[in-house]
């Protein structure tokens, strides 16, 4: 496999979306920011898959890897690993490796024994392409593909740090994780007596699960104290909840060109979701207050969490 190569550092000083420690106060170029950032990923997770045979399981992991996404989870990553302390280059393989098992995560969402939709980031569905035994190994793959992407790639991580990172993500994506939050998600679909606290229980293993991976393996990998990571996983799991609720609403109040996927499918599958307990004002009203529940979690690292508490902010304001 080929390695990924290290990009050339980007000085502190010479990159203007990261002058953030010297005013919280100052307006934080988070769109910048983000830009940035997600160009990093972007241009190592293009290098990742090169194709070999058989050809056609790569063609179908990175019909879906590359496909645009906000990369949410591979910036949370880096940010966590700065803040607590090393370079980002040290997490850019983790990084990538979670947008890989997110990927993984939304090919088998989109089967028709799942979620089953027919798009997503406003492309055809994995399966739509090429068939459901694909996109179920696809899915496999990239799970698989993603934890030895990090092995084969990362440098200058001490041996222990990187079996803390291995054994986090296993833990989120497994049955105490993603696949437990979708078990029990499956399970209540058409019930009318699905109650707050399973649905808390749903979203904070589908979406809250990898958020924190993110958070906690980057601070890991930045060789973070104890406090710091349990302040970073704080601060993630709060966020992942209320990234979850601005979905929810999202799939009542958005277009398919917005979201990239079909709306209003948990009212059609007769889903459990904050709206529907608690209306689209109440919901909002829980994820703004989830917000700033995780900002305070942040208040001991000063200006070293601006981008972390504007991305807090973004998750409420986003349209997509
Ligand atoms: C581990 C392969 C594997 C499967 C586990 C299918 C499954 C079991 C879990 C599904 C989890 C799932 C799809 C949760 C939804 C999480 C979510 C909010 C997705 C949308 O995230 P965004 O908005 O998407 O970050 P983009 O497209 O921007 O990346």
């Amino acid at each position: 496999m080929d390695r990924i190569e290290a990009e050339p550092a980007i000085a502190i000083g010479d990159d203007p979306a990261m002058q953030v420690d010297a005013d919280p106060a100052v307006e934080f170029d988070l769109s910048g920011y983000l830009l940035s950032r997600q160009a990093v990923v972007e241009s190592h997770l293009e290098r990742a898959l090169m194709p070999r045979y058989p050809e056609k399981i790569f063609e179908s992991m990175r019909y879906s890897l590359v496909s645009g996404g906000k990369r949410l989870r591979p910036v949370l990553c880096l940010a966590g690993c700065e803040l607590g302390g090393g370079e980002r280059e040290l997490a850019i393989p983790t990084a990538c490796a979670l947008e890989m098992l997110h990927t993984a995560s939304l090919i088998h969402d989109d089967l028709p024994a799942m979620d089953d939709d027919d798009y997503r980031r406003g492309k055809l569905a994995n399966h739509k392409v090429f068939g459901e035994g694909m996109a179920l190994l696809a899915g496999d793959a990239l799970l698989s593909y993603a934890l030895e992407f990090i092995l084969l790639n990362t440098r200058r991580v001490p041996a222990d740090r990187l079996l803390r990172v291995m054994q986090t993500l296993i833990n989120r994506v497994g049955v105490s994780g993603l696949v437990g939050g979708q078990v029990v998600d499956v399970e209540s679909e058409g019930r009318d007596d699905v109650d707050l606290a399973t649905l808390e229980f749903i979203h904070s293993r589908k979406t809250g699960s990898l958020i924190d991976a993110a958070m906690v393996t980057g601070a890991i990998l930045g060789g973070a104290d104890e406090d710091t990571i349990a302040r970073l996983s704080g601060y993630a799991r709060r966020v992942g909840l209320a990234f979850q609720i601005v979905d929810d609403v999202l799939d009542v109040t958005s277009t398919r060109q917005q979201l990239g996927k079909t709306p209003r499918k948990d009212e059609k599958a007769h889903k459990a979701t904050f709206p529907s307990l608690f209306g689209l004002e109440g919901s909002m009203r829980q994820a703004r207050e989830l917000v700033d529940e995780a900002k305070r979690e942040l208040a001991p690292f000063g200006g070293r969490a601006v981008p972390l508490l504007a991305m807090a902010d973004f998750v409420c304001t986003r349209t997509s």
